[in-house]
C-alpha cells in the first residue's frame, strides 16, 4: 500500500525519522497479514495459543501487570486554551505536550517495525463516518484494531477521497508507568499514547479518536459522539424501536446490547447495533440517527456467562483474542462467573499456577476482542449509512442507594440535566479505586474531549435543531438494600424496563409524575413471573425526598466546579426539583 495523500505520506515519514523503526509495515487487514503477525507473536510470547480444537483461532494476551486498564490521571487534553479542555480534563498546553511526547518517541521504535493502520470508523459509505490512521510498534493493536475498526484499503480510499483523518501515534515505549501518558490534541485531530498497550489506552480508534476528538470534533460540526450502546427492540409484530443507553465503563453495556428477552416475552427480540459508541446525528426527519463506529466488541470477560449473557458465549469462543483472563490446564479461555464448576487447576492471568491467595484468576478488567459480526443477534441495520432512529436515550449508573429502577425526563432539557447529574460507583476499567461514587456524566467524565459545560450547551442545543427528539430515561440495575443484596435482578430481565421505555414512546403506558421526573405508575412495570415481593419493588421505585434533597445539594457542588459556562437552563433544572422536592416535603 501506498497514498497519494501528501498529508499522510508526509506524517508517516516524520513519524518514521523520529522514532527510527527497522521497518515500515502498511497493514491492510487481509487474512495473511493477520497470520503473518500472530505467527510473529506467537513466536516472540506475546500471544498464546488457545486449545485450537475448543476455540478456533483463538489466542490469550498476557499484558504487563503494570498494564491492565485505562489511565486516567495519565490522559490529557490540550487545547490551546486551558478551559476550552476544562475541570474534567487534565490539561497541558499542546507545545509542551508535544515537545515531552517527541522526546518518549525519539528513537522508540529502533528494531521494532513500524505498523500503519488505516481505519474508518462507521459503516462503508456513510456520511457519518469517520477515518483515521494509527501507526503503532505493536502488532497486538494492529490484530485488534483489525477487529474493531475497519481497517485498510477502504479505510485509506476514504482518507484519499475526503482528504481528513484522525493521527494516532502510539508505542508501547519500555512501558515504564512512569514514561505512560495518553495525549489528545483535539485541535489538530492529533492522537499521542506512549507506554501502554491496553485496551483503551492504545486501540487509539476507541476512546482516544470515537470519544475523545470525535466529541470535540462533533461539536463544531453540529452532532453528538457518546459512550452508548444501540439496541434495537423488536415487538411481535415486527416493529422495531432503537435506543442508546450510556452507562460507563464496566456497568453492563455489552450486556444490555446482547440481551436475551425472558421467556415469558414471546415474539420479542433485541437486536445489537453496538455495545460501546454511538456517534448520533439529526436526520432529514429531526429524529437522531445513531450509527455504532465500532466493528467489534472489546468487552468485559469476567461475569460473562450463558446466564448473564448467552448471546455474548455465543460470539466468543471462535477468532477471538482474550486478554488477561485464565487458562485451563488443557488450554481453554476461563474466568471467574464463567458457567460450570471452577476448574481445579488454572493459570491465572499473570501466567502462574492459580492460588486463590493472589486474587482472581482472571484479572477483573480482562476482556475479549471479538467481531460484532459473529454476534447471533448482530442486527441487519448495523451497517446501514443512514444510521438507525433512536427513540429513547437511557442513562445510568451504578448506584447502591438513591436512583429509582428507572424514571424519564420531563423533557429534553431536563433530560439533559438528568443526564449531566449521573453519578456512578467507579470499577476496574481504569486504574483507581474501586466502588467510589463519582459524576460521570452522560458516562463520558473520561472520554469528553472538551469542557463539560460546552459540552452540555452543545446538548441543550438540538431542542433548537429539531422537535422530534428522543425521550430521554434514567436507569439504575444496581439498587441494593441494607443487607447489601441486589434488588433487581438484571440482565434478561432488564427487558421487562426496555418494555416500559417502548409503550412509553409509543404513548400506550401511564406515568406518574415526581419531582425527579415521570415513574412507571404501580403494575406498568411487568414483573409477572419474578415473583417478587411488592415492597421490594416499592422501593425500587421509591423517590426519597431528603436522600434527593442531598443528591441535589451535590449535583450544585459538582455544578459550580464550571463556573459562569455552566449553562442557565441546568441552574434552572436543579432550582425547580429542589423546589419541588422541599414542596413535596413540607406537605
Ligand atoms: O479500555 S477501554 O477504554 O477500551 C474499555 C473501557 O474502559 O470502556
Ligand atoms: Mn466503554
Amino acid at each position: 500500500m501506498t497514498t497519494s495523500n501528501k498529508q499522510l505520506s508526509d506524517w508517516i515519514a516524520q513519524v518514521a525519522e523520529l522514532t527510527q523503526p527497522d521497518r515500515i509495515q502498511w497493514c491492510d487487514g487481509s487474512d495473511a497479514e493477520n497470520d503473518q503477525l500472530v505467527e510473529l507473536m506467537v513466536a516472540d510470547g506475546t500471544l498464546e495459543v488457545l486449545n485450537q480444537e475448543t476455540h478456533p483461532n483463538c489466542y490469550l494476551h498476557r499484558s504487563d501487570p503494570s498494564d491492565v486498564a485505562r489511565v486516567e490521571h495519565l490522559t490529557f487534553v490540550c487545547t490551546s486554551h486551558r478551559d476550552d479542555a476544562g475541570p474534567n480534563n487534565h490539561w497541558m498546553a499542546p507545545a509542551e505536550a508535544h515537545a515531552k511526547m517527541d522526546e518518549l518517541f525519539r528513537g522508540c521504535m529502533r528494531g521494532r517495525t513500524m505498523y500503519v493502520v488505516p481505519y474508518l470508523m462507521g459503516p462503508y459509505g456513510s456520511p457519518y463516518s469517520r477515518a483515521g490512521v494509527e501507526i503503532t510498534d505493536s502488532p497486538y493493536v494492529v490484530a485488534n484494531m483489525r477487529i474493531m475498526t475497519r481497517m485498510g484499503q477502504k479505510a485509506l480510499a476514504h482518507i484519499e477521497a475526503t482528504g481528513t483523518f484522525v493521527k494516532g501515534l502510539h508505542s508501547v515505549g519500555d512501558l515504564n508507568p512512569d514514561r505512560r501518558f495518553i495525549m489528545h490534541f483535539p485541535e489538530e485531530l492529533t492522537i499521542k499514547s506512549f507506554g501502554s498497550g491496553y485496551g483503551g489506552n492504545a486501540l487509539l480508534g476507541k476512546k482516544c479518536h470515537a470519544l475523545r476528538i470525535a466529541s470535540y470534533q462533533a461539536r463544531t460540526e453540529g452532532w453528538l459522539a457518546e459512550h452508548m450502546l444501540i439496541l434495537g427492540i423488536e415487538d411481535p409484530t415486527g416493529n422495531t424501536t432503537y435506543v442508546a443507553a450510556a452507562f460507563p465503563s464496566a456497568c453492563g453495556k455489552t450486556n444490555l446490547a446482547m440481551l436475551q428477552p425472558p421467556a415469558e416475552f414471546k415474539g420479542w427480540k433485541v437486536w445489537t447495533v453496538g455495545d460501546d459508541i454511538a456517534w448520533l446525528n439529526v436526520g432529514p426527519d429531526g429524529r437522531l440517527y445513531a450509527i455504532n463506529p465500532e466493528a467489534g466488541f472489546f468487552g468485559v470477560a469476567p461475569g460473562t456467562s450463558t446466564k448473564t449473557n448467552a448471546n455474548c458465549m455465543a460470539t466468543l469462543g471462535r477468532n477471538t483474542i482474550y486478554t488477561n483472563v485464565a487458562v485451563t490446564p488443557d488450554g481453554k479461555p476461563w474466568w471467574e462467573g464463567m458457567d460450570g464448576e471452577r476448574p481445579n487447576e488454572l493459570i491465572d492471568w499473570k501466567g502462574r499456577e492459580w492460588d486463590e491467595e493472589n486474587g482472581p484468576a482472571a484479572h477483573p478488567n480482562s476482556r475479549f476482542t471479538v467481531s460484532a459480526a459473529q454476534c447471533p443477534t448482530y442486527s441487519a441495520q448495523a451497517n446501514a449509512p443512514e444510521g438507525v432512529p433512536i427513540s429513547a436515550l437511557i442513562f445510568g449508573g451504578r448506584r447502591a442507594a438513591l436512583a429509582p429502577l428507572v424514571f424519564e425526563a420531563l423533557d429534553w432539557e431536563h433530560g439533559v440535566f438528568t443526564a449531566a447529574a449521573c453519578a456512578s460507583e467507579t470499577t476496574a476499567a481504569a486504574v483507581g479505586e474501586v466502588g467510589k461514587v463519582r459524576r460521570d456524566p452522560m458516562a463520558m467524565q473520561p472520554f469528553c474531549g472538551y469542557n463539560f459545560a460546552d459540552y452540555w450547551r452543545h446538548w441543550l442545543s438540538f431542542a433548537e435543531k429539531s422537535d422530534n427528539l428522543p425521550k430521554v430515561y434514567h436507569v439504575n440495575w444496581f439498587r441494593k438494600n441494607a443487607q447489601g443484596k441486589f434488588l433487581w435482578p438484571g440482565f434478561g430481565d432488564n427487558m421487562r424496563v426496555l418494555k416500559w421505555i417502548v409503550d412509553r414512546c409509543q404513548g400506550s403506558t401511564e406515568a406518574v409524575r415526581t419531582p425527579i421526573g415521570n415513574l412507571p405508575a404501580a403494575g406498568a412495570v411487568d414483573v409477572n413471573t419474578l415473583k417478587m415481593d411488592e415492597r421490594v419493588m416499592d422501593e425500587l421505585l421509591s423517590v426519597h425526598p431528603d436522600l434527593w434533597n442531598a443528591e441535589m445539594k451535590h449535583i450544585e457542588e459538582y455544578f459550580n466546579n464550571y463556573g459562569d459556562r455552566l449553562p442557565e437552563a441546568l441552574k434552572a433544572q436543579l432550582k425547580r426539583i429542589t423546589d419541588e422536592l422541599k414542596a413535596q416535603q413540607a406537605a
